[in-house]
């Protein structure tokens, strides 16, 4: 991990006394040669070559878990606090303390995560960004998203997205219920890329411009694409929602069918029905169920996960530490920690919905995974 003013510029682990990595024992001539280098605004790469180029992937992320019975009464405040008009997104922000700058308000890697209230009758007002958003209904009902026009309802673990740069309000219907999702936006990522702009609708919602939830209507109806001229050139899925009933029905197929993985019971990916990717470029999306009582194996992989327990009890072993959750809690797993699921029920299963940044990872052929071999694959808890 870079950090400026440590005095030893090389080699603190025993692997890097090696040919191939910085060895350099510094004297008063190399010491006096990095002042007149950095006079020039220059620097001796071998100073922090072992840093820069680690072994493996060093995370600077931990592994934390956000309770639902601490954070509702924490989200319930802010809709008595202020008005989502004047918030613009009355959000808050699932924040990782070991992100020193957080200039990116990360959850974990390339994730921001937010867990945002709506109340009856309430709207945030219609913006568009770079940022790629998909939210994660938690609770409530009577509740939607416009994106481009298309309206599209909201139910409880339902899965939608808000693909960059399409035109975005929420709200809900003034007969409908407190609502409150999770939302998962590409945010890090776009301000690292330098890439995020932001606009505003020139009213404050969209008028729905076509039947409402016309998008999973048309493409999501399992296999059944339609054959009418129907063209989609979006780099993203038609679908737009992926409906709970759906999603829980695909697993317990599944489940009927296949053994499924021995790190994540079973497990689908919200994918575009026209690819068979993700359903987005940037951020992709799964729904896995373990069956009562499974212990997963553990394993690990670049790449950044949000979890969210969609029903269930259970607890994962991150990085050799265990995170007990129940619905509704949230946790992360940062890249290249290893990790393992456990349901703790004997009779129900148990649901973990996640997004991560895997389409990113994938693109760019960085994508890396790695199972646990000592210990039957299981990880030793540290104390
Ligand atoms: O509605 O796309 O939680 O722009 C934070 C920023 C949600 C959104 C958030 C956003 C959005």
């Amino acid at each position: 991990m870079s950090n400026d003013t440590k005095p030893s510029t090389y080699a603190v682990d025993a692997r890097d006394d090696v040919l191939g990595r910085a060895r350099v024992i510094d004297n008063d001539e190399l010491l006096s040669f990095y002042k007149e280098l950095e006079a020039h605004s220059a620097n001796a790469f071998w100073r922090r070559a072992n840093e820069i180029e680690p072994w493996e992937p060093e995370t600077r992320y931990s592994p934390t878990i956000w309770r639902y019975k601490e954070m509702r009464p924490l989200v319930v405040k802010s809709s008595e606090l202020v008005k989502p008009e004047e918030a613009g997104r009355r959000v808050i922000v699932l924040v990782n303390d070991s992100d020193p700058g957080r200039q990116n308000s990360a959850a974990v890697g390339w994730l921001f995560s937010g867990l945002q209230i709506m109340l009856p009758g309430e709207i945030t007002p219609a913006h568009r960004h770079t940022a790629s958003a998909q939210r994660f209904i938690m609770e409530g009902g009577g509740a939607y998203t416009v994106v481009d026009g298309h309206q599209i309802e909201l139910g409880q673990y339902d899965y939608v997205l808000t693909p960059g740069k399409c035109w975005h309000d929420h709200g809900v219907f003034d007969h409908g219920q407190v609502s409150i999702w999770q939302d998962g936006l590409d945010i890090p990522l776009m301000n690292s890329l330098e890439t995020n702009f932001y606009e505003v609708y020139p009213e404050n919602i969209q008028k729905p411009a076509f039947t409402t939830n016309d998008l999973p209507l048309v493409y999501g109806n399992a296999g059944l694409l339609p054959n009418t001229g129907q063209t989609w050139d979006k780099p993203y899925s038609p679908m737009m929602i992926y409906r709970w009933k759906e999603t829980q029905d695909a697993l317990f197929n599944l489940a009927k069918c296949e053994p499924g993985s021995p790190y994540d019971g079973q497990i689908v990916k919200f994918s575009n029905p026209l690819t068979g990717g993700w359903a987005m470029q940037t951020m992709g999306a799964q729904m896995q169920m373990l069956a009562p009582g499974q212990h997963c194996k553990a394993h690990r992989h670049t790449g950044n996960v949000m979890y969210n327990c969609a029903g269930g009890e259970g607890y994962s072993v991150i990085g050799g530490k265990r995170f007990d959750w129940q619905e509704h809690d949230i946790f992360c797993v940062p890249s290249w920690v290893w990790h393992e699921h456990v349901n703790l029920s004997s009779s129900e299963q148990a649901f973990l919905f996640t997004f991560n940044d895997f389409p990113v990872m994938q693109a760019l052929g960085v994508f890396i995974e790695e199972a646990l071999q000592t210990n039957n694959g299981h990880q030793a808890l540290k104390p």
